[in-house]
């Protein structure tokens, strides 16, 4: 980043972790933009030009639009791995910094990537419900589930996410594959060079690839095919990855064994058909979810605000497409 404004106003985009938003406002005095639109648009004809950094969330992020409205912006500070809701094209062009929290949240991610599968293929979940509906003594013992240890997995995106998730279940024996934009450099993994191919070769597939434009619907039906009817989906990634629509179709009809989710398009909302579904874990989208990630994740959000305030420069950027 080439620019450092010398006066400096942040501003909190989206609702943030209480402690955070508090930070915020009492050592940055930070401006929080208006929900309604028309307070929006009042907020930034008036303090529009002076905001020069954004704290931002996954869920939330910063679009072209707003970007527009904020010219003197020099960066977006996100609380989040995803960044996905942020323009980052435009960022790019405009010469301005995003950053997110890589690291901090891997063990955390990883750990429900895990629990979801065994969750989904092992049905606690379920078995949990029947217990508690008084169902043990009147129906008899639970019905028989599929073993997860020395199971086929193969992971979409072996990134950092991927990568923990796939040394643990190899504790678990599994054979692991994975699609990846580009084979990973010393992998002990299996490469297959489509989510089709890796679809067809495994029991479980789990994604955990980022989202955004180049991975929207990645999972589309023909992959949920693939996996077939024996087959287990995991989602820990982006909603958007994932085609909801032919993942709901395909557990209609008995086309795909289960799926665990912690993730979906149009969060808070979750398609009504799988709420029926004992073979579907649902969780809302809690993979970070702990205290101790949570307060990790605010406090590189902090370090990344207070590096570029200080040199303009971002302690964990993401890289952004280059301006043609
Ligand atoms: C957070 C996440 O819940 O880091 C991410 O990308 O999806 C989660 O860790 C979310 O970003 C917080 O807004």
């Amino acid at each position: 980043m080439s620019t450092h404004a010398t006066t400096s106003c942040v501003l909190q985009v989206g609702p943030l972790k209480p402690s955070l938003a508090e930070t915020l406002r009492a050592r940055y005095a930070a401006h929080v933009l208006p929900d309604s639109d028309s307070e929006r648009t009042t907020f930034l004809a008036e303090h529009g030009d002076e905001v020069t950094v954004v704290v931002t969330s996954g869920r939330t992020g910063v679009n072209a639009e707003l970007m527009e409205a904020l010219p003197n912006l020099g960066a977006v500070v996100n609380f989040g791995v995803g960044y996905d809701t942020t323009d980052v094209e435009a960022a790019g062009r405009r010469g301005i910094g995003v950053s997110n929290t890589p690291d901090v949240l891997t063990d955390c991610v990883a750990d429900t990537a895990v629990g979801l599968m065994i969750d989904t293929l092992r049905r606690f979940s379920a078995s949990d419900r029947y217990v508690r509906q008084g169902r043990w003594p009147v129906d008899g013992n639970y019905p028989l589930t599929r073993q997860v240890s020395n199971t086929r997995v193969g992971i979409v995106g072996l990134g950092r996410i991927g990568g923990a998730i796939a040394k643990r279940l190899t504790a678990f024996g599994c054979a692991i594959s994975y699609h990846n934009r580009r084979p990973v450099a010393d992998s002990p993994y299996t490469y297959v060079s489509s989510p089709l191919e890796l679809a067809r070769g495994v029991d479980v597939l789990i994604v955990a690839a980022a989202g955004g434009a180049g991975t929207r619907k990645l999972i589309d039906g023909k992959v949920i095919d693939a996996l077939g009817a024996d087959g287990y989906l995991v989602n820990i990634a982006r909603g958007s990855v994932v085609d909801e629509d032919a993942l709901v179709d395909a557990l209609t009809d008995g086309r795909l064994a289960g799926a665990g989710l912690d993730v979906f398009v149009d969060e808070p909302q979750v398609p009504h058909q799988l709420l029926e579904m004992d073979n579907v874990v649902l969780l809302p989208h809690v993979a970070s979810g702990t205290v101790q990630t949570r307060a990790a994740m605010e406090d590189l959000t902090l370090r990344n605000l207070d590096k570029f305030l200080q040199t303009g420069e971002l302690i964990t950027p993401v890289p952004l497409p280059t301006p043609a």
